[in-house]
């Protein structure tokens, strides 16, 4: 079938002019879903180094207190909180989101549902470049008078709101003016990952034909536009709190800082699942491919990923257990937090039940995969711990909680990003990555994830708070030194074993071996064209014929069957 016959193809969409491309129209200012994918993948892994200079830092403030940092120098404490503040700001919104959401999404959907591109290819390119000037705005809060804002990623009120407490006077504006502008971004892009999928699939390609990843993906983008509306009305609100002297959330003006706390926990919880849907999606994939079974479940998983939206949208107060909520409440929310643990298990059983009996071949992209799924577990069963309320209160903001999310977030966004990256590799840029070089990155990561963050729960548990400058300064804390320059040892190592990660990554593009169209036998659609794929993606246009798990399949003499195939 001819591409025409089928494909909605808009006149100035640039398809088939890949001579006319110059340097400037290929890589810096592409419509094509492809490159604005490596766009925000290559952003997110640069500010993923940003962030994780940030915890060396901080880190090494807490092992040796008041000491000279190499690569930094002294850290007072407003610098402390700043670091500590833009850290975790940077790794939700800089490199979760972009990697995870927008990297992947842009990359693998248009590819996934077999068509040329994003139904608005310009909508597209507007969205990487207006997270991209978030990005700039971000850095540009480092160099005002001030600096850069200190009032942790959640910017609680009145701290947040008066430049006589945080004094950040151009710092908080302007951070709070990024955090806004990369939404608006995320949303703008959100809206192209939907209607691509609802309009533009393959023919012959059923709703329930969808790789799960493309449905993940599209599931969490949908949670993301729910939750975040209230947020962007809070951010404006609190901006005029900080500029134009509104007491929205000030007590003194009459405000209520424990609104703030609602409007961001409605997104903030929510936002955690929109992090690691799509991550679940690519884990996935990858442990059907590298098992040769077919995905254990695959409507009830869909299904059950909905549910998780739905009850994830119903859970936020239970960041907010010692803010003086109604017990009751409190009651409801704990129920709720819990709840969500069931439909999040069987998708984890799901993927169990995938690899039960499988030939499983222990490829990196499968080592990250089962990693995530292995790491995961110690962050979910802590949650519960946390969801009850009563236990929240001894919890609550001590490194327990920090472990606690650590290892929900690491798995996700590092272990899944890694999953993801060295899957589809071969797709992004025509060559293998080094299984070695490979080999050595998981690991490393691994233990050394493990050595920073299984003290942190041990040290919370004895009631280290978070957030403190120096523990000298309070005698119940100030022991177990040795356990925190522990930690930060390990730090270190993890930040060393990214190197043969960065090596891979950027010699494989050149002296990589060649990967062919599907290196790993895969049967989606996104492996039937050339790698890395054209500009329109695919020579001629595919029709779907099964859905994409079919592995193994008896009586058939290859072990795979790719989803256009016919019979
Ligand atoms: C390189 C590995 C990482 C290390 C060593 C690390 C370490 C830390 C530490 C020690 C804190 C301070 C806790 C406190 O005192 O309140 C922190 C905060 C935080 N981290 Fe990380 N982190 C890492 C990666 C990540 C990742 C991947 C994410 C999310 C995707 C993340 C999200 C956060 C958040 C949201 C906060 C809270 C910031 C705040 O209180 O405003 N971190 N991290
Ligand atoms: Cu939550």
């Amino acid at each position: 079938m001819s591409k025409t016959d089928h494909q909605v193809h808009p006149s100035d969409h640039g398809h088939g002019h890949d001579h006319e491309m110059n340097f400037w129209s290929k890589y810096i200012f592409p419509l094509d879903h492809k490159m604005i994918g490596l766009q925000y993948l290559w952003t997110g892994l640069f500010m993923a180094l940003v962030g994780g200079f940030f915890a060396y830092v901080f880190r090494m403030q807490l092992a040796f207190p008041g000491e000279s940092v190499p690569g930094f120098g002294h850290v007072s404490p407003a610098s402390y909180n700043a670091l500590i503040t833009n850290h975790g700001t940077i790794m939700i919104f800089w490199v979760a989101m972009p990697m995870l959401v927008a990297a992947f999404g842009n990359i693998l959907i248009p590819l996934m549902i077999g068509c040329d591109d994003m139904v608005f290819p310009r909508l597209n390119r507007l969205s990487y470049q207006i997270f991209f000037i978030s990005t700039v705005l971000l850095f540009v809060g480092f160099f005002v008078p001030g600096g850069a804002f200190g009032g942790a990623w959640t910017s609680y009120p009145p701290l947040s709101a008066r430049a006589e407490y945080n004094l950040t006077p151009w710092g908080a504006s302007i951070w709070l003016l990024a955090v806004a502008l990369e939404i608006v971004a995320f949303l703008l892009g959100g809206i192209n990952f939907i209607t691509t999928t609802m309009n533009s699939r393959a023919p012959g390609m059923k709703m329930m034909d969808i790789p799960i990843v493309v449905w993940m993906i599209n599931i969490a983008v949908v949670l993301f536009m729910f939750s975040v509306g209230p947020l962007v009305a809070g951010a404006v609100m609190l901006l005029f709190d900080q500029t134009i002297g509104t007491s929205f959330f000030v007590p003194s003006g009459g405000g209520d800082p424990v609104l703030w706390q609602h409007l961001f926990w409605f997104f903030g919880h929510p936002e955690v699942y929109v992090i690691l849907l799509p991550e679940m999606g690519i884990v996935a994939e990858i442990i059907t491919v590298f098992s040769r079974k077919k995905l254990f479940g695959y409507k009830m998983i869909v299904y059950t990923t909905f549910m998780v939206g739905i009850l994830s949208m119903i859970v936020w107060a239970h960041h907010q257990f010692i803010a003086g909520i109604d017990p009751r409440m409190a009651s409801i929310f704990s129920f709720t937090t819990i709840l969500i643990s069931i439909p999040i298990a069987v998708i984890f059983f799901a993927y169990i039940a995938t690899l039960y009996g499988g030939s499983i071949e222990f490829k990196v992209p499968m080592l990250w995969a089962l990693g995530m799924i292995a790491e995961f577990l110690l962050g979910g069963v802590t949650g519960i711990y946390l969801g009850a309320s009563a236990l929240d209160v001894y919890f609550h903001d001590n490194t327990f909680v920090v472990a606690h999310f650590h290892y929900t977030l690491i798995p996700v966004v590092f272990f899944g990003g890694f999953a993801g990256i060295t899957y589809w590799y071969p797709k992004m840029f025509g060559k293998m990555m080094s299984e070695t070089l490979g080999k050595l990155h998981f690991w490393g990561t691994t233990i050394f994830f493990n050595g920073i963050f299984i003290p942190l729960f041990f040290l919370g548990l004895a009631g280290q708070h978070r957030r403190i400058y120096d523990y000298r300064n309070f005698p119940d804390l100030a022991g177990m030194q040795d356990l925190r320059i522990f930690a930060t040892m390990c730090l270190i190592g993890l930040l060393i074993s990214q190197i043969p990660f960065i090596i891979n990554f950027v010699r494989s593009i050149k002296n990589g071996e060649d990967a062919g169209k599907n290196p790993w036998k895969a049967n989606t659609l996104e492996w039937i064209t050339a790698s890395p794929p054209p500009h329109g993606n695919f020579a001629e246009m595919p029709t779907v014929y099964r859905g994409p798990y079919e592995y193994s399949v008896p009586g058939r003499k290859e072990d795979f069957w790719p989803q256009n195939q016919p019979s």
